[in-house]
């Protein structure tokens, strides 16, 4: 038998083709788990849990919730930043940046028993990141994004392509991504794209979810 991290990562390049973030701020009002469950029926292939205010009682909370409707539908759940929160959730993966616990020691905690995904700043940390067993990498912001204050000029799909070329591990694009603009993220390499305000705020998530899906199977095809 593999162990469970095994069976992930063998699926992840699937997995990832279209990865929704929550946002508490982004969903007007609808709950986390009614969000996920829309956008796993429109063809959502991973969630991930993003809790970035109130309490973490309230994230453990809201995290069973959307844990329990990823279950259902076979989707990995995966929890941005708090290592401590996946581990209690016992979730899929953990995803970890630039300012949460670096990837090495991130591993150290959660073992063989959950994937670990990281935001590289750069190339240089893309292929650090890969050494100290990060197993896939989102890279962005790929366009403009107003969802992430921090996250920077946009870096566009040519740096995407560069860190897919270096690495051997899956690739995300991040940041303004939506169904019109989600071909180029793909042909540069990625194998699928993770996504907030383009599915979270749209006034039908389900379909939201389902026109990015298609763009980003049509890239996948094209490419194959
Ligand atoms: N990380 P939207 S950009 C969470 O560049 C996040 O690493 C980014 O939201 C990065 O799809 C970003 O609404 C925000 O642009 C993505």
């Amino acid at each position: 038998m593999m162990d469970r991290r095994a069976q992930l990562v063998r699926r992840l390049p699937d997995a990832l083709r279209l990865y929704v973030l929550t946002d508490r701020r982004l969903a007007r009002g609808r709950d986390e788990a009614r969000i996920v469950a829309e956008a796993i029926a429109g063809g959502a292939t991973a969630i991930q849990l993003r809790w970035k205010t109130g309490p973490l009682s309230e994230a453990l909370r809201v995290g069973r919730e959307v844990q329990a409707v990823c279950r259902a539908a076979g989707v990995p759940f995966i929890v941005n930043d708090r290592v401590d929160l996946a581990l209690v959730l016992e979730a899929d993966g953990v995803h970890v940046g630039v300012d949460d616990l670096p990837v090495a020691a991130t591993r150290a905690l959660v073992g063989a028993r959950m994937i670990v995904g990281y935001s590289p700043p750069t190339l240089e940390a893309a292929l650090a990141a890969e050494r100290e067993g990060a197993d896939y990498l989102g890279v962005g912001p790929i366009y403009g994004t107003g969802t992430k204050a921090d996250a920077g000029a946009p870096v566009g799909v040519e740096h995407l392509a560069r860190i897919v070329q270096a690495v051997r591990i899956p690739v995300v694009g991040i940041g303004g991504i939506t169904a019109a603009n989600a071909g180029p993220v793909v042909a540069a390499g990625a194998v699928g794209v993770a996504v907030i305000s383009a599915v979270v705020a749209a006034d039908d998530v389900a379909a939201a979810a389902r026109a990015i899906r298609a763009a980003v199977d049509a890239a996948r095809e094209h490419r194959a």
